[in-house]
């Protein structure tokens, strides 16, 4: 069966390790947008140069930017049957613009993904991340404005998803492995199975 996914949670709630999971188990792959402005920043690209300036500060990378970019890599070959977007939408009008991109091919999501977790036990993840791998916006003044952004423009969007039916939340507290367990039983719920 398809399974085309989407992964909301704060920054720091596990989304990035737990889309990994979900990918080996399911066979789709995981599209980060973070990850991809990440490797466009470290080489140097045109797209790069953009989205630093905002990734520096907690700032969301303008929609025009974000949107192209993931119509693009989810028209490839290996995202034909399934993906798990991973950061993207974050803001109302890039849930438009992907139910725009796939109603395009006649296609539709199956299940959103939100992965709760409170403000403290986030920050201390992110601070031990960035203690561990140095990422510009790990410092805790960064983090509190992300988390701030996250509020305004992405947390609203569970309510958007919860009406069309998709929404499924997940607790993200506790240990890697538990929060997997979590998600994996709650898609076989939800009907999404490898
Ligand atoms: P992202 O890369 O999506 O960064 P993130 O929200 O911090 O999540 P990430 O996936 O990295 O971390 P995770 O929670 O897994 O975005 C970065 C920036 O890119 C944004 O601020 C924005 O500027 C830009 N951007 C991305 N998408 C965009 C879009 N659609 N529109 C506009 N701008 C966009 O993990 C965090 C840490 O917690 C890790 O160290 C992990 O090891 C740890 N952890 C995970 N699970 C744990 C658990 N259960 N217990 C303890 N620790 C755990």
């Amino acid at each position: 069966m398809s399974a085309r996914m989407v992964l909301l949670g704060p920054p720091g709630a596990g989304k990035g390790t737990q889309a990994a999971r979900i990918s080996e188990r399911l066979g789709v792959p995981a599209i980060s947008t973070g990850d991809i402005f990440r490797a466009n920043v470290a080489g140097e690209t045109e797209l790069g140069k953009q989205a630093k300036q905002y990734m520096d500060r907690g700032e969301y990378v303008p929609d025009s930017v974000t949107n192209a970019m993931v119509k693009d890599r989810i028209a490839q070959e290996d995202a034909s049957e399934g993906f798990l977007l991973d950061g993207y939408p974050r803001t109302e009008a890039q849930v438009h613009e992907l139910d725009a991109m796939l109603s395009e091919s006649g296609l539709a999501l199956d299940v959103v993904l939100e992965i709760t977790a409170d403000n403290e036990a986030v920050v201390e993840r992110l601070l031990k991340r960035a203690s561990e791998q140095n990422r510009a916006d790990d410092t805790e003044p960064v983090i509190r404005r992300r988390l701030e952004v996250y509020a305004e423009q992405t947390a609203p969007l569970a309510a958007l998803y919860e009406a069309e039916g998709l929404l499924v939340r997940i607790d993200g507290i506790g240990e890697v492995d538990e929060v997997t367990d979590r998600i994996m039983t709650a898609l076989e719920a939800a009907g999404v199975t490898a």
